[in-house]
């Protein structure tokens, strides 16, 4: 294939979370969700109650979504606007909201791709034990069928669960997510749950004849280390396996890496796995792997001996790095070895990447225009990778830039910012970022 074939049968797009953009949080019979109560308790300053307001901006969101070229648009849907307790009554008009959003898509010839579950969980549930509760897993699937029906011949790509290791890490780890956990043994079942919340949604989307494809959205981050020395790359696997293949194993075999499995079974308890698990993940792999990537993650070995894995290894910078303000490596040489990795692994597997940009503090010039060239050189680096591991036989069907307009960073706040669409958070107006312009070029295979 020439490059140019290459280019033409890869869908480009951009992406968004409900939560981080929609704002009107108490808008037409929208419930609560963990989110909201989140930003309750902690007063960091900035909460998601406007957001970018794209419930009241969409008609205009999707306009300039159209006049930047995207060929597909990531979006969630936010489970308590569609049942406001989690469970039991469907809020019209939330369904209504995203009629629009899909209709509108469709008619713009933009392909939806529409993400189950983002991060925002209704709070009734949250409150009856969240995801470490297993009844949610049923609840999940009660709205997914609400979806599957609704949306039926109108969205053909589906992603289940966005990024389970970052809730894990973050909510059940670090404590920095709802619900604000630090506790292993939680974070471990949590993620078996996530699997198996997503396997359920696979076998239910098959089962249901819906054209298209679904699949799980994760985070794998590449590992590597400074030194090759035997324990640092003990550390490597160890970090590996935990951070990363925790999750991509699963999704692709139904099962956990086994070393992983007996460490964290022996240390932690967690996670308790049936047979019948076994075997709905078994059964129900996703059409594609949805990877979103970021930056890779470099670790030294610190305790090999500890019987806690945060002991066994830990983080470091690279002198020589090109790193954000916010401390992400850029590095995109590390999507290409990510690939690489699962490839050899597991064979070959349809493959979408779900997220890739770079998020800073870009500020308006004086006229109001975003010259964002560093967003542009990401960028530029990461797609080319991309049509590079095309070329090379990889199987990587569309690509969204992460954010479509600029968003709530979940714990950043309104600072750092993601979008090819600017937004001035005084007066809300939109304009398209030297980004968007670049990526508009860029997908008509005009970029030199
Ligand atoms: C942030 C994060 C997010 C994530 C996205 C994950 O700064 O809050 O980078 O924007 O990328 O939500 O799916």
């Amino acid at each position: 294939m020439t490059r140019e074939e290459i280019h033409k049968n890869i869908l480009w797009g951009a992406a968004t979370a409900a939560y981080q953009v929609e704002g009107a949080t108490y808008c037409d019979g929208k419930g609560k969700n963990s989110w909201d109560e989140y930003y309750e308790l902690n007063h960091l300053g900035y909460d998601g109650d406007i957001a970018v307001d794209h419930y009241h901006h969409v008609a205009e969101d999707l306009k300039l979504f159209h006049e930047i070229g995207l060929q597909t648009y990531r979006f969630s849907v936010s489970w308590s606007r569609i049942l406001p307790e989690g469970t039991g009554e469907i809020n019209q008009k939330g369904l209504e909201f995203y009629d629009f959003i899909v209709d509108t898509l469709n008619e713009y010839g933009i392909e939806p791709y529409l993400t189950l579950y983002h991060w925002d969980l209704p709070l009734p549930l949250l409150k009856k034990g969240g995801w470490l509760n297993p009844e949610v897993i049923d609840d999940f699937l009660g709205y997914c069928r609400i979806l599957f029906e609704h949306f039926k011949g109108r969205v053909r790509l589906w992603g289940t669960i966005n990024e389970p290791a970052s809730e894990v890490m973050e909510g059940y780890i670090q404590g920095t997510h709802p619900p604000q956990e630090k506790n292993y043994a939680h974070a471990l079942q949590v993620s078996h749950h996530y699997n198996l919340a997503s396997a359920a949604a696979i076998k239910m989307f098959h089962e249901m004849g819906m054209d298209g494809k679904i699949g799980i959205v994760l985070n794998p981050m590449p590992i590597d280390v400074l030194e090759e020395t035997e324990d640092n790359l003990k550390a490597k696997k160890y970090a590996y396996d935990f951070m990363s293949d925790w999750y991509i194993s699963p999704a692709l075999t139904g099962h956990y890496p086994q070393d992983m499995l007996e460490f964290c079974q022996k240390t932690y308890g967690a996670p308790k796995i049936s047979e019948e698990d076994y075997k709905l993940m078994e059964e129900n792999i996703g059409d594609y792997l949805g990877v979103n990537y970021y930056m890779r993650r470099v670790v030294e070995a610190k305790n090999l001996h500890s019987d806690k894995i945060e002991d066994k290894f830990s983080f470091v910078r690279v002198p020589d790095g090109k790193y954000t303000k916010w401390g992400w490596e850029i590095y995109p040489q590390g999507l290409e070895n990510l690939l690489k990795q699962i490839y050899n692994q597991y064979g070959k597997k349809e493959i979408i990447i779900s997220e890739n940009g770079i998020g800073f503090d870009d500020q308006a010039d004086e006229n109001g225009f975003f010259q964002d060239n560093e967003r542009i050189s990401y960028l530029k680096e990461h797609v080319e990778v991309v049509e590079d591991l095309c070329a090379q036989g990889f199987d990587i069907s569309a690509y969204y830039v992460w954010s479509a307009i600029d968003l709530l960073s979940w714990t950043n706040g309104y600072q750092k910012r993601y979008g090819l669409i600017g937004v001035d958070y005084n007066t809300l107006e939109r304009s398209i970022k030297k980004s968007g312009f670049w990526y508009k070029k860029f997908i008509l295979g005009e970029d030199a």
